[in-house]
């Protein structure tokens, strides 16, 4: 019996030095001068990569990870590669042993259905994170706190190599227990054992080790788990800054749209639902009898209630022409009632300067990144390019409209209109989502409600509603 275990054991170790050798023939193992995610220079790396264009090893590979969890195994209903590497490797783990597998996006999805994370998620159910090498754990952590995210439990990553970097300290202090094939250690051992590196390379190695065995996880800025208040210290816009502490301190990511005709009923509503929102939108020329008197109130209502006024105003033209447009008498922007008014990225930086030099000092632009009308052409790589401006220009530009996360930018401010509760769109192509859709799936950052709220019998208890939703979702957001 002992004999069999110790067999066992050699088998075992023989099999993995063929497969380390394996991994060092197709170059998957390389010796030099590298620079890691974390900033610290290697003198090895891995790119484990390159096995999917060998099939055979990429099946040994899932195969002894599978094996390192085989004990765990009936814990879990489904199974992650940490993107990109690790996708291959989760997916013939995956469909060998019958276990449902998520995908996790890297990137925001700026279509469709906007999932961070693809597949069937079962909330409250066991997900095994799989990973090729961990040398901070960042990135095992990252798609650890996407899966929570959306409900699911992490509590096992198994991965092939451990670089002895601290990863595993780092992983286990968030509750999650690392699994590894193989260490550092072991690694070169087996490269040498098999002829494939000499014993200085390996004493390099080690000593690289010794250094180097606590190396810390880069906080990358997640706005998504950032709270307003947070950020509104990164902010570099006054208004930008403003915004977001009154949203953390009202308690409230509701914008209201209030698109009615004459100026009575919108001071009137605006006073009523004032309590409820951060930012009170308005599109004067739907009025009829816009003038300097309802410019004033509207400043005044948004002084006693602490709201921002963004005029809706869509400017798209030349600087020369939004100039002119931003200055002329009727809509007396020029005094300042709206701090906040929207433009559309289609000129170029030029709508900006055009608008900035001659808005009252601590006014800010939100650029129309997407649309929520159906057939929208604010897509690909135009609204990639909104961004590009956007980010270019913090100073000025304090948000977007946006119906998804664009920017990873903590001071920009993510709006998303076409929000309503029961109403999948109106006649005229406007597509409607739920606030939890917009705050928690979406992560952006306020919803713009309308007609949801105007049309209601009684405005303000909706607006209570929708207020509540969306600061419901944000704080959902914060407990990862
Ligand atoms: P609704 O009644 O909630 O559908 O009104 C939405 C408001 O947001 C309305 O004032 C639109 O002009 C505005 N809007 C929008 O609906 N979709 C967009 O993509 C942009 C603005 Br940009």
């Amino acid at each position: 019996m002992v004999l069999n275990n110790y067999c066992g054991r050699c088998l075992k170790i023989m099999k993995m030095k063929e497969l380390v050798a394996q991994l060092f023939d197709i170059g998957a193992i390389k010796f030099g001068q590298f620079t890691l995610k974390s900033g610290i220079q290697s003198p090895v790396y891995f790119d484990l990569r390159l096995i999917v264009s060998y099939p055979p090893l990429l099946a040994q590979v899932s195969d002894v990870l599978w094996s390192a969890v085989s004990e765990k195994v009936a814990q879990f209903q489904s199974i992650c590669g940490v993107p990109y590497t690790a996708l291959p490797i989760a997916t013939l783990m995956s469909s060998k042993h019958n276990l449902p597998m998520l995908i996790r996006r890297k990137e925001a999805k700026s279509y469709g259905t906007k999932r961070q994370i693809e597949g069937i998620i079962v909330k409250g159910s066991s997900c095994l994170v799989v990973e090729d090498v961990v040398t901070s754990g960042a990135s095992v952590l990252e798609t650890c706190a996407d899966l929570k995210r959306v409900g699911l439990k992490v509590a096992h990553v198994v991965v092939l190599l451990d670089r002895e970097q601290g990863g595993r300290g780092n992983v286990e202090r968030e509750g999650v227990v690392l699994h590894s094939v193989l260490t550092m250690s072991q690694l070169m051992q087996y490269l040498l054992e098999t002829g494939k590196v000499t014993s200085e390379t390996v004493d390099m190695v080690k000593a690289f080790i010794r250094e180097n065995s606590q190396v810390k996880i880069v906080e990358k800025c997640n706005p998504t788990i950032m709270s307003y208040t947070e950020r509104s210290q990164l902010a570099a816009n006054p208004i930008a800054k403003k915004l977001l502490s009154l949203m953390d301190s009202k308690e409230t990511n509701l914008a209201f749209s209030a698109d009615v005709k004459t100026s009575h009923e919108l001071v009137k509503l605006a006073d009523a639902v004032g309590p409820h929102i951060c930012i009170l939108k308005t599109h004067a020329d739907i009025m009829s009898d816009f003038s300097r008197d309802t410019a004033d109130q509207l400043k005044a209502l948004a002084e006693k209630h602490n709201f921002v006024i963004m005029e809706d105003r869509k400017f798209a033209d030349i600087g020369n022409t939004v100039q002119m447009q931003y200055t002329q008498e009727q809509y007396c922007l020029t005094s300042g009632w709206a701090p906040l008014v929207t433009c559309h990225p289609l000129p170029g930086p030029g709508v900006i300067d055009g608008l900035m030099s001659v808005a009252p000092p601590g006014s800010g632009c939100v650029l129309v990144a997407e649309m929520s009308s159906s057939g929208t052409l604010a897509v690909g790589e135009y609204t990639k390019g909104a961004i590009s401006l956007a980010e270019s220009r913090p100073e000025s530009i304090v948000g977007v409209v946006c119906r998804n996360r664009l920017s990873t930018s903590p001071g920009l401010i993510h709006m998303t209109p076409g929000v309503r509760d029961k109403a999948s769109g109106d006649s005229l192509g406007q597509q409607y989502i739920s606030a939890e859709t917009a705050i928690g799936e979406r992560h952006t950052d306020i919803i713009i409600v309308g007609r949801g709220i105007y049309s209601a019998q009684d405005p303000v208890s909706t607006a209570k509603m929708y207020r509540e939703k969306a600061f419901q979702a944000y704080n959902q957001r914060l407990k990862v």
